[in-house]
């Protein structure tokens, strides 16, 4: 099978929730020398059309489930592949999925990425309220807050966490980026990010300028 065949499979097993397959087609990409980020862009794409299906009521809630728990299982795989910067931590990141969303497969990969890139990440996990952002950012004085959003109910918790930065005096000195499927660059500009990023690496990417 050449790259696009691998990939193509990959993406099917997605679709078809076939753990076992995805994990062995995963290490025979990686043996190949495919790319770990044209990996995930297939798992991605294979999840773009787990959502379609369950908006067309073709998958259920328990489909969403079993694609997520895949996608996971996948990225065990891979994560060992995404190399971890050796030389100093260029900068710290918090980061988490805001209050009432329970979605954090995007934004795991997206904390892996930094941490791969050298970052010092503390992940707040799922479900984050304003007040855990904060509290963390008071101990952890990182650079950059990082905020996922995967549902159009929760995106607005974003303002909220913003809002309480600054309240709290703690956005000065504090870089803020976005990102999550229903987000986009209006969006971001309109609650006071300082960036949005529409996949996990221009998110990694924008902070390494952040902090160059
Ligand atoms: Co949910 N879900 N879900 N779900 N789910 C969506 C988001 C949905 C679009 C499906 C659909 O209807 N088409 C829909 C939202 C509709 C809307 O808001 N308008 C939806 C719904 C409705 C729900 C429930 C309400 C269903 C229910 O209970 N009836 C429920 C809500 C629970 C809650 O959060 N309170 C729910 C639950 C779930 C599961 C828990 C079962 C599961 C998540 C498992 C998990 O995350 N551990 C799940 C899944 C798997 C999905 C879909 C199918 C896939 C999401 C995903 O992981 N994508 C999703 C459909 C879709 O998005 N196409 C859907 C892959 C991932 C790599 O992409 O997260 O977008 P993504 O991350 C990307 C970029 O967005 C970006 O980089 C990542 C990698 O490139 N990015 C960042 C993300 N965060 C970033 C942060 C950054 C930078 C970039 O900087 C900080």
């Amino acid at each position: 099978m050449n790259e696009k065949e691998i990939l193509e499979k990959i993406k099917e097993y997605l679709i078809s929730f076939d753990i076992e397959n995805i994990k062995k087609a995963c290490k025979e990409a990686i043996d190949k020398g495919i790319s770990p980020y044209k990996i995930i862009d297939a798992m991605s794409k294979g999840m773009d059309i787990v959502g379609k299906k369950y908006e067309e009521g073709e998958f259920f809630l328990s489909d969403l489930i079993m694609a997520g728990e895949t996608m996971k299982e996948a990225m065990e795989v891979i994560k060992p592949y995404l190399k971890e910067s050796e030389v100093k931590k260029i900068g710290k990141v918090v980061i988490g999925t805001v209050r009432g969303d329970l979605h954090d497969i995007g934004k795991n990969i997206v904390a892996t990425l930094l941490t791969a890139a050298g970052f010092d990440v503390i992940d707040l996990g799922i479900d984050v309220p304003p007040e855990k952002f904060i509290e963390a950012i008071r101990i952890h004085k990182p650079n950059i807050l990082g905020m996922s959003a995967l549902l159009t109910t929760t995106m607005i918790e974003m303002e909220n966490v913003i809002k309480e930065l600054e309240k709290s005096s703690l956005r000065k000195n504090l870089k803020v980026i976005v990102g999550g499927a229903p987000l986009n660059e209006e969006f971001a500009r309109k609650i006071g990010a300082d960036a949005y990023a529409i996949d996990a690496v221009t998110g990694v990417n924008i902070c390494r300028k952040w902090v160059s």
